[in-house]
């Protein structure tokens, strides 16, 4: 794809402070994808609207290359149409069962991690001081006192009015806060032996947790805190994640074998079959069924049956179609080593 402006062809458009934007901007700079950083609304930016007003967005030139007629969003999408019209670097393990195993934890990291994230920046009086104050800022250094105040104010009453939409609520927030120590500590011991979750090269699963971590361990003070305290390599590799347009990739090299993962990455799975994969079914039932909430039981690190309660999630009705779309797809036998990594962990219920 070329234009006539001599800019990259494509524009990444949004704000520092969003974990997606993160995530996506972490996989253009690995791919080596020539790009246009753009922060989202601010006096820069001239792109136009996104099919729905999310970030972050990519855009792609219009055919006569004096505009963008393409403006897409959704990360996970996003980086598939980037594997389809970029060569090089493939963020897809060549392994089709390796290729879905790396879905399910891109999933885990977009739809669960995020909900620590959420939870962390809108629950805490510090954190939530720090993202009032430098949120609004995130596109408009010129903002006077006033705005800024006013910019607070909207910010965090929003935000923390849709803690609950996501699931932080006091009633959820031991099982939330266990779980980020839980994929802390198996992101630590998985960094003690070797650099991403799959082998020697990042997959979509490594972007996805990625951007939410760049957010916990990076931003929001009391997450951030309890990485320096339990997990320090975590907060190193996510600085490293950011970019990777210098690591050396070899053709489809670098995978692992999915007879050899990790067992820190096998625990990974065993987390998200522990607490998302629950969570995900139960939520597909409620959207079915029109109640108006989501209960279900997650067993906690004490053993103990806790539920966990949030109101169902369009969105995530969706995640499950697509892990479902994608398990479907694979060949029998394919489906049948991912059986073999997922049995036991709690994702196999997804499946079944
Ligand atoms: N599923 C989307 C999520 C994108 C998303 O939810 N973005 C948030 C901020 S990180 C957003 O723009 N929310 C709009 C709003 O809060 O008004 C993805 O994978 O990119």
């Amino acid at each position: 794809m070329s234009n006539t402006s001599g800019q990259p062809p494509i524009v990444l458009a949004g704000q520092y402070w969003s974990p997606y934007t993160r995530k996506m901007r972490a996989v253009l700079r690995y791919r080596q994808i020539p790009f246009r950083w753009m922060l989202r609304g601010s006096k820069w930016d001239d792109l136009p609207d996104a099919p729905v007003p999310i970030i972050p967005v990519i855009a792609y030139p219009n055919e006569a290359g004096d505009g963008y007629g393409d403006v897409t969003v959704d990360s996970s999408p996003q980086i598939m149409r980037l594997e389809t019209e970029y060569e090089g670097r493939s963020v897809v393990p060549t392994d089709p069962a390796l290729a879905f195993i790396d879905m399910l934890l891109e999933d885990f990291g977009d739809e669960w991690v995020t909900k620590m994230m959420y939870h962390y920046r809108w629950a805490y009086e510090p954190d939530i001081d720090k993202a009032g104050k430098l949120l609004p800022l995130g596109g408009n250094l010129q903002l006077d006192s006033d705005q800024a105040q006013q910019g607070y104010e909207f910010i965090t009453q929003r935000q923390i009015g849709r803690r609950a939409l996501v699931g932080s609520t006091e009633w959820n927030t031991p099982l939330i806060e266990d779980s980020y120590r839980q994929v802390l500590a198996m992101l630590q011991a998985r960094f003690s032996r070797g650099d991403f979750l799959l082998g020697d090269r990042p997959g979509r699963g490594d972007f996805g947790i990625f951007g939410q971590l760049t957010q916990l361990v990076q931003f929001d003070p009391t997450s951030m805190q309890i990485a320096v305290d339990e997990a320090p390599k975590v907060i190193r590799w996510v600085e490293r994640a950011d970019d990777l347009s210098w690591l050396p990739v070899d053709g489809d090299d670098g995978w692992a074998s999915i007879d050899d993962l990790d067992p820190a990455v096998k625990d990974l799975l065993g987390e998200c079959g522990r607490t998302y994969a629950p969570f995900l079914a139960a939520n597909a039932e409620a959207l079915m069924s029109g109640a108006d909430e989501v209960v279900c039981e997650i067993v906690g690190l004490d053993g103990k049956v806790r539920e966990f309660r949030q109101a169902p999630f369009g969105y995530q009705g969706k995640c499950l179609k697509w892990l479902r779309d994608a398990y479907a797809a694979l060949s029998d036998a394919d489906r049948e080593r991912v059986d073999g990594v997922l049995a036991g962990t709690g994702c196999e219920q997804l499946f079944a």
